[in-house]
């Protein structure tokens, strides 16, 4: 590999096999806790050096950013990627360094009972941070949390700012999640000296920059570091399983109350492990498959411990969901009734912010997903923000957690390097996302290739890993139909299957659909006895782009090509089909390609999250469907304005 490559890498090389270490708790407010969130603008510099190792030299977290070079305002949450004019900033490839001072709270450097934590929800790929100059952690992954215990630095002087700074590299090798390659242009009658770019088996664009809310918090320096709850039901009684997990210290207690939405206590425990149940209990159910969908209860927890000064608390609050799930052979159950999965992959994606995080377009988001009438959603190809589950749980949204394993295609990302650091980002998928109801379902990867002979070993280690972090949760990864041999598939719990027909193969004849995708359902089932979900169908449209009779990228062929595919669905779902998910809620940004239009065009919405004619076909659908298999008691049925029996 050339050395520019290799600089380019950096510290990846030496920091892989990091341990999973305590637990990953959403940072919330309580009467023990605070937060201070650092939205905003961050100083920012891409170090363009030809071995992007300047910043390392040089020792960039050394003292402010300023004082090494120039610095842009960056705008935190987001991605680096849209907000400048500089197409070299665009397409980057290497370390950039983020910088922010920060002003405390008198009583967190002062009071030495204050646990102060610094939270990063997600950093595009690999991260290094420094406080005050002080190295105080490394992360691998793009798209989960992590965190430092920052309270001795901040405590051990009379300042009361800090300067956090954060490198990341965007870099992806064979070993990463999702892979890359870095290729070298060594042609000079062609390219520069020293060209080079990165090569990726996925299809979207590779946003970095610090893409989640970056924060500090607080709690007392014993602390509860994480719960774990299972649920169940047991005739009518709720079964709310937990187990709570102390750092600080070996002495204390643990008083848990279950509350409902009224604020009454319905169950209580002590201790670290228990089970509340619940008699008569109001259960999580999915929107549109019940009158009052995605209740939640409140577990409250207080840790108590003594002191020279006294008792000293910690409080935690939790969401919960009770609800149950189960797979057949032929259905996926919620709550013991089969629940038919209506709705979207989507991703994190959007104009001028790319991936970043943003309420306003989460909250538009849900509003599209409601008014759809959709019940359910993937995450491909990546985990997703919190506050997204955290609506999911609120709305009763299904979620089918991915993991970031996409473009899994080179033999050498099926050896051991890839296999461990695969494991470890399912655990942190796994320490992240278990406790929220709506989370059904864990995908591992989206359309590895599967039929490589490593691929076996692989995916039976992996599932078998998930399955034994979480019991409680069915395993899946998705895969694609054109695979003639599937080395997974033995071991998922749900096949969940991509396919494109009249798009990818016979370009503008519809008339194969019905043929090609009952033959694709029934080969599937015939070889594996499990339910299916049709987990990506779908065609590009450009907006605005008319044709009858309908041609590739009309609004008229994503809308005729849809229909073809409902039909067939229509039938299979009355045996082992459970679910269809609509390839894509919104256009996206990909890598530029002759075969893409500014972006991926196959979104039912435009990237600015205006309806294709194909939303309102599928809008008509999901509310039938919804109407279909959950008929409302009489007195609760409304007409929605189609004429379906919910409200819109
Ligand atoms: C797929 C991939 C997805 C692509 C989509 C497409 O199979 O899973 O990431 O964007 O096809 O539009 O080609």
């Amino acid at each position: 590999m050339h050395p520019a490559a290799w600089a380019a890498l950096g510290p990846l090389l030496w920091a892989c096999g990091l341990a999973l270490r305590g637990g990953m708790l959403y940072p919330r407010e309580s009467p023990s806790r605070e937060r201070k969130e650092l939205h905003g603008l961050w100083s920012f510099r891409a170090d363009f050096s030809e071995n992007r190792q300047r910043g390392f030299e040089q020792r960039w977290y050394r003292s402010p950013l300023r004082e090494s070079g120039p610095t842009l305002d960056m705008p935190v949450p987001s991605s680096f990627n849209d907000v400048g004019q500089d197409r070299q900033l665009r397409s980057f490839v290497g370390w950039v360094w983020y910088e922010r001072e920060v002003t405390l709270p008198q009583r967190w450097t002062q009071d030495l009972g204050t646990r102060v934590v610094l939270r990063i929800g997600s950093a595009h790929y690999y991260a290094i941070v420094w406080v005050n100059g002080v190295h105080v952690v490394e992360h691998e992954g793009g798209h989960l949390p992590f965190e430092a215990d920052i309270s001795k630095l901040v405590q051990s002087g009379p300042l009361s700012s800090c300067r956090i700074t954060i490198a990341i590299n965007n870099t992806l090798t064979p070993h990463t999640l999702p892979p890359g390659t870095i290729l070298h242009k060594t042609d000079t009658s062609k390219y520069p000296k020293g060209y080079f770019v990165q090569n990726t088996n996925f299809d979207f664009f590779n946003y970095a920059g610090l893409h989640r809310p970056v924060l500090l918090y607080t709690t007392p320096t014993t602390y509860i570091d994480d719960i774990t709850v299972t649920t169940g039901v047991d005739q009518g009684t709720g079964l709310v399983d937990y187990q709570i997990f102390v750092q600080g210290s070996e002495h204390f207690q643990l008083e848990v109350r279950l509350l409902d939405q009224e604020g009454k206590v319905v169950a209580q425990g002590t201790g670290c492990r228990g089970q509340l149940q619940v008699p008569n209990a109001h259960l999580w159910w999915p929107y549109l498959m019940h009158e009052h969908p995605a209740y939640l209860y409140s577990l409250e927890v207080r840790l108590t411990t003594q002191t020279a000064a006294g008792p000293v608390s910690d409080f935690y609050t939790l969401p919960v969901g009770i609800r149950t799930i189960e797979v057949t052979e032929h259905q996926f159950l919620i709550n013991g009734k089969p629940f038919y999965f209506h709705g979207v992959n989507k991703h994190e994606d959007a104009d001028i912010r790319g991936r970043g995080f943003d309420w306003a377009l989460l909250v538009k988001d849900f509003n599209l997903l409601r008014w759809l009438g959709a019940n359910a959603f993937r995450t491909s190809h990546y985990p997703y923000a919190e506050e997204v589950l955290q609506l999911c749980d609120r709305y009763g949204i299904v979620v089918i957690d991915e993991s970031p394993g996409v473009g899994i295609v080179l033999a050498q990302s099926y050896g051991n390097q890839s296999l461990q650091h695969h494991l470890e980002v399912m655990g942190e998928l796994v320490r992240r996302d278990k406790n929220h109801p709506a989370v059904v379902m864990w995908s591992v990867a989206n359309e590895p290739a599967s039929f490589l002979p490593p691929a076996g070993y692989y995916f039976k280690t992996l599932i078998a890993h998930t399955k034994a972090l979480d019991p409680s949760r069915p395993v899946t990864f998705v895969t694609n139909s054109n695979y003639e041999a599937d080395l997974g598939a033995p071991y998922v719990d749900v096949i969940c299957v991509n396919s494109y027909y009249s798009w990818y193969h016979d370009y503008g004849h519809l008339e194969v659909i019905p043929l090609q995708l009952a033959t694709q359902f029934e080969n599937w089932y015939r070889t594996y006895q499990k339910p299916i979900i049709q987990s990506e169908y779908g065609a590009g449209a450009i907006p605005g782009f008319h044709q009858d009779p309908p041609v590739m990228f009309s609004e008229e062929y994503q809308k005729a090509l849809l229909q073809q595919y409902h039909m067939v669905l229509d039938e299979k779902r009355k045996n082992y089909v459970v679910g269809e998910l609509v390839w894509n809620f919104a256009d996206f940004m990909t890598d530029q390609a002759p075969q893409r239009v500014m972006g991926n065009k196959k979104g039912i919405f435009t990237r600015q999250r205006q309806p294709k004619a194909a939303a309102f076909l599928l809008r008509e659908r999901y509310w039938r469907l919804a109407n279909d298999t959950w008929r409302p008691p009489a007195a609760g049925r409304s007409q929605c304005p189609e004429g379906g029996l919910f409200h819109v």
